[in-house]
């Protein structure tokens, strides 16, 4: 250990499992990327440079069905969540090839747009901030129904701008009707190639929430166990108190906003992972050679889980009308 290491607050047993799914994911979008580029998907978005905010909150969620477990209301870049919940990598390849055996859509709608009903994952929706309004909805529920369960909405910078996330603070924020959802912004500075600082004049979003009585922080999301504190914090107060909380959490944006714009690497941005990977060694808790071991494992290991995918099928013409509706089999008129 060298002296100026860093001193963990974690036991080295949960820095390690961190580690494995901040890597995890990595691989992951680095595969889900590669498969795009070779034609097997049309379109990539998700989540490098989120690992060290998004595979803590995963980690820290009461998962489960119904309202006496956590609500989620993800957007597009929430892979570390959904892989610290348990999810399979494989899931997420059969969605980038839009393949029927596709858990998530069955093989009708783009990447890393998550839904599981078993876990309370709500269908993450292409337009910008939705998620925002229905949170609102398993809030309520949540609060009519006496729950233990809470509600978590993310999304990114620029979407605050859109009318969903001031409703969502309208809602949750009712004197004597509070809500108990977490709203989190994580933060890249872009929506899409717009700098925040030429879109709204406030410097923290999260200090909207001051406005409304809402509890609020703001963190750095590439540290992890910044991130690990502060979400443990957030999420007790939300789970006991049934009152919302705002947290803005900054974050990197490793391969670009999507596909559309290259899905190539984006040097000069804190890559987290490589900040924890230096640290861990640091301090004596992991060798590198260990940490190349596990990031070499998944390679392969996601490598032939890409080719598995490449013989499945996609969905049949007929199934087009499937689930439009809730309950929908085929077509109705
Ligand atoms: C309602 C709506 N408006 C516009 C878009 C196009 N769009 C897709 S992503 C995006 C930028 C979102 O930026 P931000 O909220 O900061 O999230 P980030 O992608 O940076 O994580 C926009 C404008 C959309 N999908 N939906
Ligand atoms: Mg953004």
């Amino acid at each position: 250990m060298k002296n100026s290491a860093k001193k963990f607050k974690l036991e080295p047993k949960k820095l390690i499992e961190i580690h494995d799914l901040m890597v995890k994911s990595r691989v992951l979008e680095e595969r889900l990327i590669r498969m795009y580029k070779q034609s097997d998907g049309y379109f990539w978005i998700g989540g490098p440079g989120e690992e060290a905010f998004s595979v803590p909150l995963g980690m820290h969620i009461k998962k489960g069905f119904g309202p006496d477990y956590d609500f989620m209301h993800l957007h597009y870049r929430s892979s570390p969540i959904m892989l610290a919940l348990g999810a399979d990598p494989i899931d997420s390849m059969r969605q980038m090839k839009n393949v029927a055996s596709d858990p998530y859509s069955g093989g009708r709608n783009f990447a890393n747009h998550y839904s599981k009903r078993e876990w309370n994952v709500v269908p993450v929706t292409s337009t910008i901030e939705t998620q925002y309004a229905t949170a609102i909805g398993t809030g309520v529920a949540q609060t009519r129904k006496g729950c233990t369960g809470i509600t978590i909405v993310n999304g990114g910078d620029a979407g605050t701008a859109e009318g969903e996330f001031a409703s969502c603070l309208v809602w949750s924020s009712r004197p004597k009707f509070e809500l108990p959802i977490l709203m989190i912004v994580t933060n890249n500075q872009f929506g899409i190639s717009t700098p925040a600082a030429t879109q709204h004049g406030d410097k923290i979003i999260a200090d909207r929430g001051k406005a409304f009585g809402i509890k609020t922080a703001h963190i750095n999301g590439n540290d992890v166990e910044e991130s690990w504190f502060a979400i443990q914090e957030a999420i007790n107060y939300v789970r006991k108190e049934r009152k919302p909380f705002l947290m803005e959490a900054a974050v990197s944006r490793l391969y670009g906003h999507s596909s559309a714009s290259g899905a190539n690497f984006v040097p000069g941005e804190a890559d987290s992972l490589v900040v924890f990977e230096q640290q861990l060694a640091e301090a004596g808790v992991m060798t590198e050679k260990q940490m190349k071991e596990i990031r070499e494992n998944y390679n392969q290991q996601m490598l032939e889980q890409s080719k598995a995918v490449k013989q499945e099928t996609q969905p049949s013409g007929d199934t087009i009308y499937d689930h439009v509706y809730y309950g929908q089999k085929g077509r109705y008129w």
